[in-house]
């Protein structure tokens, strides 16, 4: 890890929409982003599901048909590479539900916000591959109800997943990373507190400052194919 002496022995690595923006994939919270153009109550809630299950499910198939037209990129492949190469342990965590680190290579990541290329049954439980568009007139193949497959993704009021996981790998690490995500969502806004609390260093790789900069012990500003390749060698 570049300016360590000693390697850590355990690297927990959160990462934001930021790290795939290079991708082509849209961010939320920046200029241009995709709550500039549309209301987050109106496609990201369960309450919006309820209300147009339509419109919620345009929304997510249009960001699961542009993921064809995405690939991974340095970021994502540097990560890759720590995690095949790195001696100690590394946690992969992400908010993204794209697909990127899978693709470049990532073998554990944990998908706290789910994953856009899963349907869920809201009624029964039931997960499958959602490869393709779905809609509110799609039956559940397990308990055979319609209207209740939704995009496997966290939506506002709902729990993240894998919190325990999430949280007891954070209490054990020794360094934890912040990449490209502006910090505004919870629970894994509070992560760097949480982090500050046991004692772990913490470092923010990010565009710019985040209101959270301060929280951090480091913070180096620039585009994640940068800095998380500079980081990792
Ligand atoms: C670059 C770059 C480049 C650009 N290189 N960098 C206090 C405690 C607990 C909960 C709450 C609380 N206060 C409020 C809450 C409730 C709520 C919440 O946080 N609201 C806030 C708005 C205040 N949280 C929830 O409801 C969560 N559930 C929950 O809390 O359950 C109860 C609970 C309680 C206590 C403990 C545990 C649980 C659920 C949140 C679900 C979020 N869902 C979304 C959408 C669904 C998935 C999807 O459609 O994709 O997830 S919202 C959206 O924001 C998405 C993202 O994963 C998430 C985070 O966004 P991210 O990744 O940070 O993106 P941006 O755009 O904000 O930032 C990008 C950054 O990249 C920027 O800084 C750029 O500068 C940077 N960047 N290009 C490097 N090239």
């Amino acid at each position: 890890m570049s300016s360590r002496t000693s390697a850590p022995a355990s690297i927990f690595i959160l990462t934001g929409a930021g790290i795939s923006a290079e991708s082509g994939v849209e961010t939320f919270r920046d200029k241009g982003g995709i709550w500039s153009k549309v209301r987050l109550e109106d496609v990201a809630t369960p309450e919006a599901f309820m209300r147009d299950p339509e419109k919620v499910q345009a929304f997510y198939n249009a960001r699961r048909a542009s993921l064809k037209e995405v690939a991974p990129n340095p970021a994502h492949r540097a990560l890759a590479k720590l995690e095949a190469d790195y001696a100690g342990t590394v946690t992969l965590v992400t908010q993204n539900i794209d697909d990127l680190h899978e693709r470049a290579g990532c073998r554990d990541v944990i998908h706290m916000h789910g994953e856009l290329l899963i349907a869920f049954c809201a009624a029964c439980g039931a997960r499958e591959p959602a490869r393709e568009a779905l809609s509110p007139q799609d039956v559940c193949p397990r308990c055979g109800k319609v209207g209740t497959m939704r995009p496997d993704v966290v939506w506002f009021g709902e729990m993240p997943y894998h919190l325990d996981r999430i949280l007891a790998a954070l209490g054990e690490a020794d360094l934890f990373v912040s990449i490209g995500t502006s910090g505004a969502v919870y629970p894994a806004a509070g992560f760097v507190a949480e982090a500050k609390r046991a004692g772990i260093e913490t470092l923010e790789l990010n565009l710019e400052p985040t209101e959270g900069s301060f929280q951090f012990d480091e913070a180096r500003h620039g585009l994640a194919s940068v800095l998380v390749p500079a980081f990792v060698e």
